[in-house]
């Protein structure tokens, strides 16, 4: 087993089957958001390191022999790797615990999923998807194949640095691609970490290559390339727009992951305890910095002031601290930037109108001073027409708006550029899937919130995205889909004379 510091150690940089130093010589300090010291010292790739990952993935690709792995052999490997980050769990949860501030419990739970998430897609290549296709015509044997897209740039951002890069790195090995990954520059420990184990398991060099950078310096190299043919991208709008616009210049598939402002709606039967519990949670989770975090309350008038109490009660009792420290409920921000963005979003809501109910300050204790702790905040009295209503503020920030009737609740269910998630809680059965139905974002939940299963897709309508990660169309996202017609009499076909 390796070490914590021989999974992270440098050169931090792998390409063609070796670990590298920015040719550059670049490095970059990695921060401990709950106490602001430096962790760790990573070298930080620029444009020319990101040129020759996207060509050694293109070389693996074109004549490597990897797109004709047989299945078995990939699946041998997406197994050797969940099998290596079970055994590695303790020193990697700990290593994104330091890296995101989020708790230790919560990195367990990550590391969890993305053991799943290696193993879900071992299973799912086992399954063949070819289709034999009746043209009426018994000489002609048409089938349909699906095969490896190519060489995938696989971004990620720092909120779920290691479960948002598995949800793209597993079902890419899956179908046979070969891929240049860059974690988020804030958050590289725990990728660096996994590359380390992808190499341990013996996958051929070039298949998989890490670079490490600010998106600036090498994302043009990653978006802007003729050499890539699918880019699968998870963070914010802004950024997805640029890439977005790369990427038409070549008519580079992408599958972009944007985030939301998902709503969470509570009829006034709902059973009142959990409601309360699933809000707060949906929430205040990792500080609120979930893309499907639930941070626009819609409550039925009828319940509305009782609710909101009870909420704000449990929100000022939510321990925050450091997260290797087993009594914290919930950790700092992601780093001095983000919260100073959040703490900008929470100026707007004051200057907008909203009504503060609690929080909105950083936390007093003396021993969070030195991290970028912020607490749980509730604005009540907001209306659709504010700012912090409608954009995704990442943050612990949750708004209250109230409707009275179901068609005013699903209207502003939908009332947003975004549809990632929504959440309904009712014990009207009838009801709840009216509202499932009509709610158009990607993950609806009914009586629950926040859950998801790799095997299920994943992803969002409007602004939120394009394409679905998890599940088949997890898959099939690093596919092409290949008609093969196959005549087995040939014959002169006559359409032009032969004279
Ligand atoms: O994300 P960025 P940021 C939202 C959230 C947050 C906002 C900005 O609202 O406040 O986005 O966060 C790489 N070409 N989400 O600025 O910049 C970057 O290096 C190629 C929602 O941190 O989108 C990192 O690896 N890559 C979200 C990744 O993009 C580029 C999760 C994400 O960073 C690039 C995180 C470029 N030009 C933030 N510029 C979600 N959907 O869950 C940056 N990157």
């Amino acid at each position: 087993m390796l070490t914590e510091d021989e999974l992270c150690c440098g050169p931090h940089l792998y390409i063609d089957g070796k670990w590298v130093p920015a040719q550059g010589g670049g490095t970059r300090d990695i921060v401990n958001p709950a106490d602001g010291t430096v962790i760790a010292t990573v070298d930080e790739a620029d444009r020319a390191d990101a040129v020759a990952a996207v060509a050694a993935a293109r070389t693996a690709f074109d004549t490597g022999g990897w797109p004709q792995t047989p299945v078995a052999e990939r699946i041998a490997y997406l197994l050797a790797i969940a099998d290596l980050l079970d055994e590695h769990r303790d020193h990697i949860a700990r290593l994104e615990t330091l890296d995101t501030g989020k708790t230790l419990r919560e990195s367990y739970i990550d590391l969890h999923d993305v053991v799943e998430v290696f193993r879900y897609y071992a299973r799912l290549a086992a399954t063949g998807s070819d289709r034999l296709v009746d043209t009426g015509n018994p000489a002609i044997i048409s089938r349909v194949v699906r095969e490896p897209a190519g060489v995938c740039a696989l971004i990620a951002p720092w909120n779920y640095p290691l479960l948002q890069m598995s949800w793209k790195i597993a079902p890419a090995l899956a179908a046979g691609c070969t891929m240049v990954v860059k974690p988020s520059e804030v958050t590289p420990l725990t990728t660096i970490a996994l590359m380390r184990l992808i190499d341990r398991a013996g996958v051929p060099a070039g298949v998989v290559n890490l670079i490490q950078s600010s998106g600036a310096t090498v994302g043009p190299a990653l978006t802007d390339t003729p050499d890539v043919d699918l880019i699968s991208f998870t963070g914010g709008a802004a950024t997805g727009e640029a890439i977005a616009r790369n990427a038409a210049g070549h008519i580079t598939r992408v599958a972009l992951e944007l985030g939301g402002k998902n709503p969470h709606i509570i009829f006034p039967d709902a059973e009142f305890d959990s409601a309360v519990d699933a809000v707060l949670t949906g929430a205040f989770l990792h500080s609120g910095q979930v893309c499907s975090a639930g941070t626009r309350l819609i409550l039925h008038e009828d319940i509305a002031d009782a609710f909101v109490a009870e909420l704000s009660w449990r929100a000022a009792g939510i321990r925050i601290g450091p997260g290797l420290d087993e009594t914290s409920e919930t950790g700092p921000l992601v780093s001095e930037q983000h919260r100073a963005k959040v703490e900008a979003y929470v100026a707007l809501g004051i200057s907008e109108g909203a009504r503060l109910v609690t929080g909105g300050a950083r936390p007093e204790a003396a021993r969070l001073q030195a991290g970028s702790f912020y607490l749980p905040t509730i604005f009540d009295g907001c209306h659709r027409g504010m700012r912090i209503v409608q954009e995704e503020t990442f943050g612990p920030i949750l708004t209250v708006e109230r409707f009275s009737t179901e068609a005013q609740a699903i209207a502003l269910g939908n009332d947003t550029a975004y549809g990632l998630a929504a959440g309904v809680r009712t014990a009207d059965a009838a009801r709840g899937e009216r509202l499932v139905r009509a709610l158009r974002h990607g993950t609806v939940w009914l009586n629950d919130f926040g859950y998801y299963t790799p095997a299920a897709e994943w992803g969002g309508f409007g602004r939120s995205g394009i394409g679905r990660e998890l599940g088949p169309s997890g898959l099939a996202e690093y596919q092409e889909t290949k008609h093969i017609w196959h005549n087995t009499a040939p014959a002169v076909g006559g359409w032009f004379s032969d004279n």
